[in-house]
């Protein structure tokens, strides 16, 4: 059996298909991981929720930002953009609602000890231990599950923008969603910043979450997608798979075997 964590799908249909065949994807035992971020831009998004829908059984999937605001539109009418028609699509598709409770009662963080990976979309707030971020993934995850319309009227903003324990509410949710699924510069003073994109050299003044305190000592990888401009890279402890095959660059996958000594692999299409 092997586990093969892929990165942003985005609606890329036939290219997550695609990289299937190449990694030689056997239903009957192989796990997938998503990255999140399964939906927009592509083309293809119904038939790629289709698909995970219809293998729940092999697959796990950390939301992306992209999911999020998918279902956001669906359960909050005001907030859907009719230009948007691969989203369109999907809320006219007959299936519809079932795609969208499932798609709600997936996972902000995923822990997969075995492997010894936790994948997210974005990361891991820098000053959270792992212990915090599972809490603060739990606290999103229960929102999604119990209240998705007080959390989709609620979600949207970049406030607060620094960690408190006191936080409370949608407040807390907020600044859990955005740092699991927007989160990639800190400024200096520990505040997330959600306006720079783009390549780490353009931003002296900010600091990738993942530099700010970094990982080394930790055991775990946290593998995360979000983020095309780093394409394929590994520093200390952290993974990006997000190789933006939606801006046609390729789409990843990080094949994990059961047995420890086989080395990982990447495949790409
Ligand atoms: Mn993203």
């Amino acid at each position: 059996m092997s586990t093969y964590i892929i990165g942003d799908v985005q609606g890329c249909f036939d290219a997550l298909m695609a990289l299937l065949v190449k990694v030689k994807f056997n239903d009957s035992k192989d796990k997938l991981i998503f990255c999140g971020d399964l939906v927009n831009r592509g083309g293809q998004s119904l038939e790629t929720l289709r698909w995970i829908y219809a293998h729940q059984q092999n697959c796990q999937v950390t939301l992306g930002n992209h999911d999020l605001s998918l279902l956001a539109q669906y359960y909050v009418k005001r907030l859907r953009k009719t230009r948007n028609r691969e989203f369109q699509e999907i809320f006219k598709a007959t299936d519809c609602s079932n795609l969208m409770t499932w798609l709600k009662n997936q996972k902000l963080l995923i822990h997969n000890k075995k492997i010894k990976k936790i994948i997210v979309h974005a990361g891991i707030y820098p000053l959270w231990s792992l212990k915090r971020a599972k809490k603060e993934a739990k606290y999103v995850e229960s929102y999604l599950r119990d209240k998705p319309l007080v959390f989709f009227n609620n979600m949207y903003g970049s406030k607060p923008n620094h960690w408190s324990k006191s936080l409370s509410g949608m407040d807390r949710a907020r600044f859990a969603v955005n740092s699991f699924t927007r989160m990639r510069f800190l400024f200096k003073n520990n505040g997330l910043n959600f306006k720079a994109k783009g390549e780490i050299e353009s931003f002296p003044q900010l600091i990738p979450w993942f530099r700010f305190k970094p990982y080394k000592k930790k055991k775990h990888t946290i593998i995360i997608g979000h983020w095309s401009a780093l394409g394929l890279m590994q520093e200390n402890n952290v993974i990006c798979l997000d190789t933006g095959k939606v801006w046609g660059g390729k789409l990843t996958a990080l094949k994990i075997s059961d047995n420890p000594k086989h080395k990982q692999q990447i495949f790409q299409v």
